[in-house]
C-alpha cells in the first residue's frame, strides 16, 4: 500500500499539491478575514499570488505566437484550413450551446423573480453603448502594439474612495466593473481590482479603447494565425522563423515545467488575497443566492455532461480520463480566472497527460483561450434573462434569439482576463434594450462565479483539442508516418 501510496503521489504529486493550495487557501482567506488586516497588510499577503499572474502573464505572448507559427507552418495548408475550420465551427456550435444550456437554466430556476430591484441613486446610466462595446471588440483585433496588447496592465482602482491622476471625474465616485491591474500610486504600489467605467463629462467611451479589452491576446492570435500559414507556404525560405518559434515553444514548455511547482504556493496567496478582498458575503441578498446557482448549474450540465458526452460521441474515449489529464489547468483557472493565463499550464496537460499532437494543440488551444469561451457565453445569457426578470420585464423570443446570438459574439470578443465576461456583458444587454446599469447588481458574485466559468472555458478549449485530434487523426498520421495518436493514458 505504501509502495502503491508512493507512486500515486509521485505520479500526481503536483495535482495533489494544487487541490490542497485551493483548500488551504480558501480556509486561510476565510480565517484572515477575522484578523481585519489593513488595505497595506493585505497588499504585502497578496504578493505570492501576484508573482504567480506575472509568472503566467509573462509566457502568453512567447507560447501563442511560437505555438500558433510553429504549429500552423507545420501543416500543408489543405491539413490547416481542415484543422481550422473544424475548430473555429465547433468552438462556435459548443458555445451557442452552452448559451442555450443557460437560457434553458434561467427559465427553469427564474432567480430574478425572488429579487426586488433596489433602485439606488448610485447605480448610472452606461456610458458605453453596444457599439462602442462592439467597435471595441473589432477595433482589439488589430492591436497597434503586439506586445503591449498583450501584457499592458490596465488602469484600476481599489475602492471609490481612492482616485488616481488618470481619473479627472473625481465628484462622480465611478462602478466598479473590475479589471485585474496593479498600479504604481503616489510612489506605493497599489493592488487594484477595478476599472472605472464612468468616464468625466469631456471623455466619451471611445477615446478609451483600452480600457476593455485587458490583455487582449485575440489580436495576437489573428497575427500568429496568418504569420504561421503564410510561413507554411514559404517552404524553406520560412524555415529558420519557423525554427526559431519551435525553439522558443519547446523552451517556453521547459519554463512552464518549472514553474508549475511554484503554482501551489502562489495560489494559495492568490486565492486567500482575493477571499480577504471580496464583500462580505452575507451582504450577498438572496437573489443573488439563486442567481448565482443558476450559474453553476448551467456551468456544471455544459461543462460537465454536455461537453464530455459530445467527446464521448466522437472519439468514443473516456472524458473522464481525458478530463483527470487536465484537472491542473482547470485548478489553476480556478485560482487565476484567466484562461489566457491558464494557457501554459493546460499546454503541458494536453501534451503530457492526454498526449495530444503538439502541432493541434498548438492551434486548438490558443485559439480557444481567446474564442473559444462557453462558460463566459452561458454566464452572459443568464445574466441578461436575470436582469429582465428583476426588472419585469418580459422579453419576447425575438429578444431570446438576439440574446444567444450577442451572448456567443460577446464571448468571442472577451479577453481571456478576469471578469473580463462582466465588461462585454454590455453589448448583450444594450442589444435587447435592457439597462446596464443593472450590471452592478451581480458585481458582488462575479468575481467567484468567474472563476467557475473560466474552468468551463479551459475545458472546453481542452476537450476540443481532444476531439480535434481525434477527427484529423489521419491527416496527422500520413503527416508523421505513425499509425495513430499514442492513446490518452488510461
Ligand atoms: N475570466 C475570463 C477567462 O479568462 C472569463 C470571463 O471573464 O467570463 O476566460
Amino acid at each position: 500500500i505504501l509502495a502503491r501510496g508512493k507512486d500515486v503521489c509521485k505520479r500526481n504529486g503536483l495535482l495533489i499539491l494544487s487541490v490542497l493550495s485551493v483548500t488551504v487557501g480558501c480556509l486561510l482567506g476565510f480565517f484572515l478575514r477575522t484578523r481585519r488586516l489593513s488595505p497595506q497588510e493585505i497588499n504585502y499577503f497578496q504578493f505570492p499570488g501576484e508573482l504567480l499572474m506575472r509568472m503566467l502573464k509573462m509566457l502568453i505572448l512567447p507560447l501563442v505566437v511560437s505555438s500558433l507559427m510553429s504549429g500552423l507552418a507545420s501543416l500543408d495548408a489543405k491539413t490547416s484550413s481542415r484543422l481550422g475550420i473544424l475548430t473555429v465551427a465547433y468552438y462556435l456550435w459548443t458555445t451557442f450551446m452552452a448559451v442555450i444550456v443557460g437560457i434553458i437554466m434561467v427559465s427553469i430556476i427564474h432567480p430574478g423573480g425572488v429579487a426586488q430591484k433596489e433602485t439606488t441613486e448610485q447605480s448610472r446610466k452606461a456610458i458605453m453603448s453596444s457599439a462602442d462595446a462592439l467597435l471595441d471588440l473589432i477595433r482589439n483585433m488589430f492591436p497597434a502594439n503586439l506586445v503591449e496588447a498583450t501584457f499592458k496592465q490596465y488602469r484600476t482602482k481599489t475602492t471609490p474612495v481612492v482616485k488616481s491622476p488618470k481619473m479627472a471625474w473625481e465628484e462622480t465616485p465611478p462602478r466598479q466593473i473590475l479589471v485585474y491591474g496593479v498600479q504604481e500610486e503616489n510612489g506605493s504600489r497599489v493592488q487594484n481590482f477595478a476599472l472605472d467605467l464612468t468616464p468625466p463629462p469631456e471623455v466619451v467611451y471611445k477615446s478609451e479603447p483600452d480600457t476593455i479589452d485587458g490583455m487582449n491576446v485575440l489580436g495576437i492570435v489573428i497575427f500568429s494565425a496568418t504569420m504561421g500559414i503564410m510561413l507554411g507556404r514559404m517552404g524553406d525560405s520560412g524555415t529558420p522563423l519557423v525554427s526559431f518559434c519551435q525553439c522558443l515553444n519547446e523552451s517556453v514548455m521547459k519554463i512552464v515545467a518549472v514553474a508549475v511547482w511554484y503554482f501551489p504556493f502562489g495560489i494559495v496567496f492568490l486565492i486567500a488575497g482575493k477571499i480577504l478582498e471580496m464583500d462580505d458575503p452575507t451582504a450577498v441578498r438572496k437573489k443573488l443566492g439563486f442567481y448565482a446557482v443558476t450559474v453553476v448549474c448551467g456551468l456544471v450540465v455544459h461543462g460537465l455532461f454536455i461537453l464530455p458526452l459530445l467527446y464521448f460521441f466522437i472519439t468514443k474515449k473516456n472524458p473522464i480520463v481525458f478530463i483527470r489529464g487536465v484537472l491542473q489547468a482547470l485548478l489553476i483557472a480556478l485560482a487565476t480566472s484567466s484562461s489566457s493565463a491558464t494557457l501554459p499550464i493546460t499546454f503541458k496537460c494536453l501534451l503530457e497527460n492526454n498526449h495530444i499532437d503538439r502541432r493541434i494543440a498548438r492551434f486548438v488551444l490558443p485559439v480557444g483561450a481567446t474564442i473559444n469561451m462557453d462558460g463566459t457565453a452561458l454566464y452572459e445569457a443568464v445574466a441578461a434573462i436575470f436582469i429582465a426578470q428583476v426588472n419585469n420585464y418580459e422579453l419576447d423570443f425575438g429578444q431570446i434569439i438576439t440574446i444567444s446570438i450577442t451572448a456567443t459574439a460577446a464571448s468571442i470578443g472577451a479577453a481571456g482576463i478576469p471578469q473580463a465576461g462582466l465588461v462585454t456583458m454590455v453589448i448583450v444587454l444594450t442589444s435587447v434594450g435592457l439597462p446596464t446599469d443593472d450590471i452592478t447588481l451581480i458585481i458582488a458574485v462575479d468575481w467567484a462565479l468567474d472563476r467557475f466559468r473560466t474552468m468551463i472555458n479551459v475545458l472546453g478549449d481542452a476537450l476540443a483539442a481532444g476531439i480535434m485530434a481525434h477527427i484529423c487523426r489521419k491527416d496527422f498520421a500520413q503527416e508523421t508516418g505513425t499509425e495513430k495518436l499514442p492513446p490518452c493514458e488510461t
